[in-house]
């Protein structure tokens, strides 16, 4: 074997991999001016703000890209056991600028720039968002890389090298219209293609049944088409640590055997011209966040990428057999985390490999498998439990198939011998769901086949082990465990909000905190000091002016800094209950109207969120905040003590805008739908109180800051469980309640939008006629209740402002590096590696 790591070739031909760039504003400027001319073909004159970017990115990239050979070839030499994240999204966001903090490059980047005459923020902003996710699931993978490496786990992330990411939105006479986000158009320089690990596999054909010589079943899968997965690496630089881990995409290829028929009978044009069919597989994710559509596509998506990885991962480990690695100490060297159910796939696809590329026997094969796979749960909500109709998933993955119905059946034996003579528990615990059309249940595939499953809030948990999988829980002890969530620091404080950042370091004496968010208890003592608050609030303020500009600029409305800056912020879902914070917006509005003299904190609604393209009612919401926002913003019979601003394409970049400038963080989904949140945290971090009910990780939120600087309100899972049983009716509530009564009749009329049609049928509907699902009416009161608490509490600033630095100082529990350590730890069973 040669010395050098083989999982690592030079990037560019300009850089030497083995001198690593000396940190430096002279050396990363001379590095910036390097590739100006030699990557870029440009010269200071011409260059454009855009080359500035990609010049610094290559700079910086340099000593990354040193790093990571450095890392992997540790990483290879100790032969060490590694985690393997299998994800279908990453909302990664921009790079650059965690790049540049994370590496301690930050104050030598500006430096650099500003000798040359350029403001790094102004080229940051050059960066297009990777958006590879739709929300707080893709974001926490982002997160989770971030921590792994800055704990120095050994880790890889394996998704998809989508072509588009999530849509772009915008908005149309109040109408969500989506366009294709054409994110890598132009490239990026964060990332590095590698032929030299491009895998190929198969997919669709037949399965023949045939025997060997000893009368031993040998199935052979026939009649495939291959494709080809290409990847891209992107190198994840940990903080504080010279850990370099990478993320790595697959992209699809057509394999020239793919076509083979269309070249034989079409003849060359048209051969290539189907060659589109291999590059399709990449093409685009599915911007569906909870609702599963079970498109073919997706699960060739899900296989293809599972595939590829599984290959890789396979490849990895026996290039060290000189290092005594076999089959025997896989699962040693081996973790594989399946972020919800959309890798589990890998289950049946370990087991092929094993039976039928590698002879095992099903039980040995089966111990390697259940001791590599870990499941973590995201959501207990019905519609997103992933199923694929069997006939559909027998014409993709036949071989597969076959698997599946064999792990059910050994599955249904140790059912039996649990509960004997009960056909109702094989029923709930099968693999394969026999009610209607028959169907695989790929939570309960990914529950078999994995050691261990976790849920990701503490509430999230116990339900689904009370709720989706009593069974499973009786069945295997100890296998459910909870992990709640976390989200990383350096961006979502560190990186994004640079004033607060300042005032922490400078208060505590210290940059620890980055890395052990429990530092910041050291805040608690100044929380009520009168200067320290003072400094704390202009920072919010300045913040907020911030904001003002985005808003001004993207919604053309003028909001003032001294307003409370209300903020719901995440994907439109009707059990997020927008529509909630919108009754309230309408309540106060009328409140104002009739009486213009009404004593209120003057309030910034904000709200940023995207809606699957075929969710009608989260369109109508949409459309409806728009509408009656533009009506309230300009009623001048208010006095603008009311805006509401509904910022357009949501996505990383623009949350790092709005976070630090939140006053108030609106987590009022209806209580057991919420798995976690992770929006949630970033808010209280960055010192903004919390409005929620007790849901997902409120719950663990409220017992962090305590009780009197969180303003929950609502019914809790019990009293929502209760409700259903008794038989819940929207009218009930409707009906007792006068000013909801006029206010849920108001948003149903055309006032906001005169001579359309019913404008807001949909949502008016659901609220009613439809029964409202998510409880919205019933919760109204109390919510509208816990806002009057938030508009006293806010006028006593000296109060808020104490509230507000608690909700800071007290969060450090919702530290991706804390939720990566308790897996590594209890999951994962993953020693550090410092290199
Ligand atoms: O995962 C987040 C949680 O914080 C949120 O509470 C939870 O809603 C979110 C199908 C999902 N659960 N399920 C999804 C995404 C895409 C898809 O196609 C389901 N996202 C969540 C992180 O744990």
């Amino acid at each position: 074997k040669s010395a050098a790591p083989t999982d690592v070739v030079s990037a560019t031909p300009f850089v030497s991999t083995t001198e690593a760039v000396v940190p430096g504003s002279a050396k990363l400027k001379q590095a910036i001016l390097r590739h100006l001319t030699y990557t870029l073909a440009r010269d200071v004159h011409t260059a454009t703000p855009r080359d500035w970017w990609i010049a610094t990115a290559m700079a910086v990239r340099e000593s990354i890209l040193a790093r990571l050979i450095a890392t992997q070839g540790v990483h290879n030499d100790q032969n060490v056991r590694r985690l393997y994240y299998l994800s279908l999204e990453y909302l990664m966001g921009r790079l650059t600028e965690n790049n540049v903090y994370n590496t301690d490059h930050f104050d030598d980047v500006v430096t650099a720039l500003k000798e040359l005459g350029i403001e790094f923020n102004e080229i940051r902003e050059q960066e297009v968002d990777m958006g590879l996710g739709n929300g707080g699931l893709g974001r926490l993978a982002a997160c989770f890389l971030d921590s792994l490496a800055t704990l120095d786990y050994p880790a890889i992330g394996y998704g998809i090298h989508y072509e588009f990411g999530l849509f772009k939105q915008e908005f149309v006479n109040g109408h969500q219209v989506e366009h294709p986000d054409s994110w890598m158009i132009f490239g990026t320089p964060w990332e590095v293609l590698r032929p030299e690990y491009a895998v190929t596999i198969q997919i669709y054909g037949q399965v023949e049944n045939v025997f060997d010589d000893l009368g031993n079943y040998r199935p052979r899968w026939v009649n495939t088409k291959s494709v080809m997965g290409v990847p891209y690496d992107i190198p994840i630089a940990g903080y504080g640590t010279k850990t370099v881990n990478l993320l790595r995409l697959w992209a699809s290829r057509s394999t020239e055997e793919f076509d083979l028929a269309a070249f034989n009978s079409g003849g060359y044009v048209d051969a290539v011209r189907e060659k589109v069919v291999g590059e399709t597989i990449s093409k685009v994710l599915y911007p569906n966040d909870k609702t599963e559509n079970g498109k073919e596509l997706r699960l060739v998506q899900q296989y293809f990428f599972v595939a590829c990885s599984l290959r890789d991962i396979i490849r990895r480990h026996f290039r060290n057999d000189d290092k005594g690695n076999t089959w025997d100490n896989f699962s040693d060297k081996v973790a594989v985390q399946l972020n919800d159910t959309h890798p589990a796939v890998a289950v049946p696809e370990l087991m092929r490999i094993l039976l039928d590329e590698e002879n095992f026997q099903w039980d040995k094969a089966w111990a390697i498998v259940t001791r590599v796979f870990g499941y973590t749960n995201h959501t207990l909500l019905p519609e997103a439990l992933e199923k694929w109709s069997v006939p559909l998933f027998g014409r993709v993955l036949p071989r597969h198939l076959q698997i599946i119905f064999e792990i059910n059946k050994q599955l249904m034996v140790v059912v039996a011998a649990k509960w004997p003579g009960d056909v109702d528990k094989m029923r709930i615990c099968s693999i394969i769901d026999e009610g209607g059309a028959k169907a695989v249940r790929m939570a309960n595939l990914s529950v078999v086949g994995s050691h261990a499953v976790n849920g990701v809030a503490a509430l999230h948990t116990e339900l689904l082990k009370k709720d989706l999988f009593p069974e499973f829980d009786a069945l295997y002890p100890g296998k459910f465990q909870n992990k709640t969530n976390g989200i990383t620091p350096r961006r979502w404080l560190l990186d994004c909000n640079p004033r607060l950042s300042a005032l922490i370091t400078k208060t505590l004496g210290h940059t620890k905190w980055a890395k052990d968010l429990d530092e910041l208890r050291g805040l608690e003592k100044v929380a009520g000091d009168a200067a320290f608050q003072k400094e704390f609030m202009a920072i919010k303020r300045a913040n907020k002016v911030d904001l003002a500009a985005v808003i001004k600029a993207e919604c053309g409305i003028d909001v003032s800094p001294d307003a409370l800056f209300d903020v719901q912020i995440k994907r439109l879902h009707e059990y997020k209950r927008q529509h909630l914070n919108l009754l309230h917006i309408l309540a106060l509005y009328r409140r104002l109207l009739q009486n213009p003299a009404l004593d209120i904190v003057p309030r910034v609604f904000v709200f940023a969120a995207k809606a699957a393209p075929g969710y009608d009612l989260a369109k109508n919401i949409i459309r409806a905040i728009n509408m009656i926002g533009a009506k309230i913003n300009n009623d001048a019979r208010i006095g603008g003590k009311l805006k509401v601003a509904f910022l357009p394409n949501y996505r990383v970049s623009l949350a790092e805008r709005i976070i630090p400038a939140a006053d108030l963080s609106e987590q009022i989904s209806t209580a057991g739908k919420e798995a976690s949140g992770t929006g949630n945290m970033k808010l209280a971090l960055n010192g903004a109180l919390t409005i929620g009910t007790l849901d997902g990780a409120n719950v663990e939120i409220g017992e962090e800051v305590g009780d009197e600087n969180i303003f929950i309100f609502g019914m809790t899972v019990e009293q929502v469980e209760a409700l259903n049983a008794k038989g819940y009716n929207p009218w009930d509530f409707y009906n007792a309640d006068e000013e909801l009564k006029a206010i849920v009749d108001w948003l149903g009329s055309n006032f906001f939008t005169p001579g359309e049609n019913q404008p807001f049928g949909h949502v008016h509907h659901s609220l009613l006629g439809g029964g409202d699902p998510y409880m919205v009416l019933a919760d109204f009161r109390s919510y509208s209740d816990a806002h009057a608490k938030v508009d006293a509490m806010y006028r006593h600033t000296a109060q808020w402002a104490k509230s507000a630095i608690l909700n800071t100082a007290r969060v450090g529990k919702f530290s991706s590096d804390r939720t990566i350590r308790e897996y590594a730890e209890k999951i994962w069973s993953l020693p550090s590696v410092k290199v």
